[in-house]
């Protein structure tokens, strides 16, 4: 069987990953529907050899395209006005944003992880995918939650510009050129709270009650629901000059009677589907953004017990934000999607 999809936002950082994605996965189209603001409809894009036509979002153009799958990736307040029209136009809703993640009964999935709560999109037609950072943090910590037991987790995360869109992209680009010709103090200031070019920022998304972030505050919930766990997690996220990898320094503290065994470690991540580890550090290989840009694997390193506690390991870890973070997860799900309600 074959699909009508409709990608809402087709004509953003996210929104043209997932083409790539969908054609890279043969995901079964039989028609492809891009969407995105009145501003680019009109635009041409290309997929498999053909042109499709952007068309402008409105609440009739799921119904009148017969769209059986929506991809939704164009910020939380068009999903929170459109994702009904998709919903009562029988479509499943696969949702890029915030906006849905935490409500009880719609299922926050990373297909690696937790498929078995795909199962619940019946109750309101909408399957979230999880914050590049959660994402990529428990791909690698579901394999070490079921070696040893997870009791804690500490992450500080190094975030690509590509997690605020094109517009984050465009503007470190910008910032160094205009660094290059002398120009940095009148460059555009306004993806981010400051510059971003030669400076780290240690704020994401606006600040919440209890002094941490709302994107700091999205690590702990999306953890707890997607691990279905109550684990502590603190978390520390941080703006960095990179294009689009995240990367996250994190340590583990498992139940009190585990003593770490760092092989044990690194074979249970070796074994996870999707994941990865480079773990040489006298010969100087660990993961980077430079070695996770445009792939779909979550890379893991630096696997160190701590020099104190037995029950405590460290290790850091780095995925493509566009990729692993939003659309090849977005796209995994809608698979996995398609295969469960194949079996029904
Ligand atoms: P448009 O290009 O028409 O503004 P990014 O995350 O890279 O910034 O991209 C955001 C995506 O969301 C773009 O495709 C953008 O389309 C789309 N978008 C933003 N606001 C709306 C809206 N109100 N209705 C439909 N699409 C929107
Ligand atoms: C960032 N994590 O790196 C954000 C972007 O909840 O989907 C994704 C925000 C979200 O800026």
């Amino acid at each position: 069987k074959k699909f009508n999809v409709a990608v809402v936002g087709a004509t953003g950082a996210v929104g043209e990953e997932l083409f790539r994605v969908l054609k890279e996965y043969d995901f079964p189209i039989n028609n492809l529907v891009p969407l995105a603001s009145a501003r680019s409809a009109g635009e041409k894009i290309e997929y498999a050899g053909k042109e499709y036509t952007v068309l402008e979002l409105t609440d009739s153009v799921f119904e009148e395209n017969e769209v059986d799958i929506a991809f939704f990736s164009a910020g939380g307040s068009v999903s929170e006005k459109f994702a009904k029209f998709a919903v009562d136009a029988g479509a499943v809703v696969i949702d890029n944003t915030s906006h849905f993640r935490m409500e009880p009964n719609v299922p926050l999935v990373v297909p690696e992880v937790n498929p078995e709560d795909i199962a619940k999109w019946r109750e309101k037609g909408i399957i979230a995918n999880p914050n590049c950072s959660t994402i990529q943090m428990v791909m690698s910590l579901k394999p070490l939650d079921e070696l040893y037991g997870i009791k804690r987790v500490d992450v500080s995360t190094y975030q690509a510009v590509s997690g605020a869109g094109k517009t984050g992209m465009e503007e470190l680009v910008k910032q160094m050129q205009d660094f290059f010709t002398f120009k940095l103090d009148e460059s555009e200031k306004n993806a981010f709270a400051h510059q971003i070019a030669l400076n780290v920022i240690p704020q994401i998304d606006v600040a919440q009650a209890n002094g941490f972030t709302k994107e700091e505050m999205k690590m702990v919930n999306e953890t707890q629901k997607i691990l279905h766990k109550d684990v502590a997690v603190a978390a520390t996220c941080v703006r960095v000059p990179v294009l689009r990898s995240h990367s996250e320094s994190i340590t583990v503290t498992f139940d009190n009677d585990v003593e770490v065994d760092v092989n044990e470690v690194r074979e249970a991540l070796e074994k996870f589907e999707n994941v990865e580890v480079i773990d040489d550090l006298e010969n100087n290989a660990y993961p980077m953004p430079i070695i996770s840009t445009d792939t779909d694997i979550t890379y893991v390193g630096r696997i160190r017990k701590d020099v104190y506690s037995p029950n405590i390991v460290h290790f850091f870890n780095v995925a493509d934000q566009v990729r692993v973070g939003a659309a090849t997860n977005a796209v995994r799900i809608g698979l996995k999607w398609i295969e469960m309600e194949s079996e029904i």
